[in-house]
């Protein structure tokens, strides 16, 4: 547990302050000329009570925190709904709401809990819409002599609530959110003085340090790390996937003050049939849900991709987890105690290549962004510039992968790892546009977008602005992979065999015309080198017509 003791004045003072009537809105924290204190103010003092103000973030519900392992009634929580954070970047309205209706139920579960909890709501007179100025008002109006905090997952935030901290004339103190396997900085400990950062490395450090699927003390269960080769096959015609598991929550009335307040979302919400989990039971039912009818054929079809099947054999656990509804170990445990109930249904692959996207890929991302921000929110390696298509947020285009994968994260908040990364991601980058503007959609769109995951996932991995930290080539493709990957190619307005010309895919002239130009940044590359070596050997015309083809489509980019 790391807890840090910052302590600027020394407590009495706040009291003081108080006293003397500072409350014209000026930050209590103000330098108090020590001279002006009496004998009747000190009197005061003494009676003034030890009391506890602890702010939870909407990212922060986790009940099995220390926090709240016994009541204390010096201490009281504060949640709050701030347009600081609604207002960030434009999010979807089910972002939005979910957060919302999950902080309320947490608030309510405190409650019953006998936690005494200020939770002030998006439209409530006295909210002051933000953290800063509703703590100050707060400290102000009820006297709390200690103001405690939780690490934030994101950096804005952390600098925000660390400034904040200091600038306090009660002492503060801040605590780990007790959520994740690694701690921030672990990472960047286990890579010191090397060049590269390997997510395999790293992944079998957690596997070893936390002891699963281990056997003889380090060794890998089954005698291999990875057993990705047996998974990611195309849906066969006709198979069916599960039917994913739905909540039908009411949240109307969240969705009525967001509107009143008039908060710019995008996409669409059912208000009184809202999906996603919103508490700790929810979050368990998806958990045991996905355990048993889609963790058989997770790995097999990880990667595949559906007109109409928005989420196949995918837990959908991402946006519980995130907020702290569940934590990932207990995700872990409960699929490797479903594996070793049901050896004969679930095979290893299925197990370990989920274990791997949670103790792996979630933990690795985590731990690149505290060791890269605030620079990695501004790198740019390929120096693209172009704004997003307009289609982005209607997805209205006649190309078939991208009109399915937009359009249902407008309708769900929600596409999975192959989606963004292979059909959105791959055509944002081929379209050289700005990474600021692709992290800005990732952001607001899905459920589960949070900073310290989604840039790295997005400015990292997809769009590799990076220059290679997180992964060691871009993720492009032409339609070759779409269509070994989906049946999106079928029933196509484009043709997913012609590269120019009338009706040629525009994923196939775009594909060359990004490696050509940015052959200086990629031909070393030795995991890249063959395919320039294919580009220098076609065709003088043939090279000519695909980049006139690519020219044409990247000037007519909104009416793809
Ligand atoms: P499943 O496929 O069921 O996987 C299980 C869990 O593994 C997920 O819930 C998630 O916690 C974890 N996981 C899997 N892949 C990754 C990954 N690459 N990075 C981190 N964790 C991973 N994930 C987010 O949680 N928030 C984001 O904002 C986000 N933005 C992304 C942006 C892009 C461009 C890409 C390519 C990926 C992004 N991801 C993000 C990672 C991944 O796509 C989602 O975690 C996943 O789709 C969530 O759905 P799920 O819970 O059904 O995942
Ligand atoms: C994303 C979000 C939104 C939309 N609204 C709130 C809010 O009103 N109050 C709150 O405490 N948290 C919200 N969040 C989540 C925060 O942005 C998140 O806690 C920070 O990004 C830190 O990870
Ligand atoms: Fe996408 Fe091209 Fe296939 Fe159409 S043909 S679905 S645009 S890859």
């Amino acid at each position: 547990m790391l807890k840090s003791k910052t302590c600027h004045l020394k407590f009495a003072l706040l009291a003081i302050s108080h006293l003397l009537g500072e409350k014209s809105g000026k930050r209590i924290g103000m330098k108090l000329n020590i001279a002006v204190i009496d004998a009747e103010i000190l009197n005061k003092m003494a009676t003034t009570k030890y009391k506890t103000l602890r702010l939870i973030l909407g990212d922060q519900l986790n009940i099995n925190h220390s926090w709240f392992k016994k009541v204390d009634d010096t201490i009281t929580y504060v949640m709050m709904e701030v347009r600081t954070e609604t207002d960030y970047v434009q999010h979807h309205i089910q972002k939005v709401i979910g957060i919302f209706a999950s902080m309320q139920s947490f608030a309510k579960l405190l409650q019953k809990h006998k936690h005494k909890v200020i939770y002030i709501k998006l439209n409530d007179k006295n909210n002051l819409q933000s953290f800063d100025k509703n703590c100050d008002l707060l400290i102000l109006q009820n006297n709390f002599t200690n103001f405690e905090y939780q690490l934030s997952d994101e950096f804005r935030v952390d600098e925000h609530l660390n400034q904040y901290a200091k600038s306090l004339a009660i002492p503060s103190s801040v605590i780990d959110t007790e959520h994740f396997y690694s701690s921030r900085n672990e990472l960047g400990n286990l890579f010191e003085g090397k060049k590269m950062y390997l997510m395999e490395t790293f992944y079998r450090y957690m596997r070893k340090k936390h002891h699963i699927l281990i056997v003889d003390g380090d060794k890998p269960l089954h005698g291999k790390w990875n057993f990705d080769e047996d998974n990611r096959q195309k849906l066969p015609k006709n198979h069916k996937p599960t039917t994913p598991l739905l909540f039908l929550n009411d949240v109307t009335e969240i969705e009525t003050e967001i509107k009143k307040a008039k908060v710019k979302t995008i996409g669409t919400v059912k208000a009184t049939h809202f999906l996603w989990p919103i508490n700790r039971d929810q979050s368990l039912q998806l958990l045991d849900f996905f355990v048993k009818e889609c963790l058989p054929l997770f790995g097999t079809f990880q990667d595949a991709m559906a007109p109409n099947e928005w989420s196949l054999y995918h837990s959908r656990l991402s946006f519980s987890m995130n907020i702290k509804l569940i934590s990932p170990q207990e995700v872990v445990n409960r699929a490797v105690f479903e594996y070793n109930k049901r050896p004969e249904e679930i095979e290893y692959n299925q197990l370990e290549g989920f274990v791997r996207q949670i103790i792996g890929w979630r933990e690795y991302m985590r731990g690149i962004y505290w060791l890269k921000m605030p620079e990695y929110g501004a790198l740019n390696y390929f120096e693209h510039t172009e704004k997003l298509p307009d289609w982005f947020w209607t997805g209205k285009t006649k190309m078939n992968c991208l009109k399915n994968a937009i359009a249902q994260s407008l309708e769900f908040a929600y596409a999975h790892h192959i989606q963004r990364l292979m059909i959105t991601g791959n055509f944002a980058l081929l379209a050289g546009v700005n990474p600021n503007e692709v992290d800005a959609w990732y952001l607001g769109i899905y459920i589960d977008a949070f900073e310290w995951v989604e840039i790295t996932n997005t400015r990292g991995m997809s769009q590799f602005a990076d220059g290679g930290i997180v992964g060691s080539k871009p993720y492009v493709s032409s339609a070759t992979y779409i269509n070994k990957m989906s049946s999106y190619c079928t029933g196509c307005y484009y043709d997913k065999a012609k590269k120019t010309g009338d009706k040629a895919c525009p994923f196939n002239s775009l594909y060359w015309n990004f490696y050509d130009k940015h052959e200086s940044k990629l031909a070393k590359n030795p995991r890249i080198g063959m395919m320039y070596n294919v580009w220098r050997k076609m065709q003088p015309n043939a090279k000519a017509e695909l980049l006139e083809q690519a020219d044409y489509y990247l000037k007519h980019i909104n009416e793809l």
